[in-house]
């Protein structure tokens, strides 16, 4: 139903418009307690991160305050932000996971 040329006549043909969703970051955020294992072994586990990437990523939340684990859709970051929480919680660590817009 698009005036898809401008000509100021709207047809029957349906067009969809295809938008990209926007993207939101999940960023972790640094504190003085949680053990940098214990963070590690989230980013794998919930990020799908290997060691070795989930080592760099603690490393620079460490140092720089907060870090970002994965851009996604808002469904999926609020998820993923939501499930680190929940588990930190159950675990007894102060570790803090955000979503903000890309
Ligand atoms: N700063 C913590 C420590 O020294 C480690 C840590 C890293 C905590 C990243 C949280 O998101 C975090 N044990």
């Amino acid at each position: 139903f698009a005036d898809d040329h401008n000509t100021g006549l709207v047809t029957e043909e349906a067009k969809p418009e295809l938008k990209r969703p926007s993207m939101y970051r999940v960023v972790l955020m640094n504190d003085d307690y949680t053990p940098m294992d214990f963070v590690v072994e989230v980013l794998m586990g919930f990020f799908a991160m290997n060691q070795e990437k989930a080592t760099q990523v603690m490393l620079a939340v460490h140092t720089k305050g907060k870090g970002v684990c994965g851009v996604f859709t808002l469904d999926i970051a609020e998820t993923k932000a939501t499930q680190v929480n929940q588990y930190a919680r159950e675990c007894n660590h102060p570790l803090l996971c955000e979503v903000e817009k890309a």
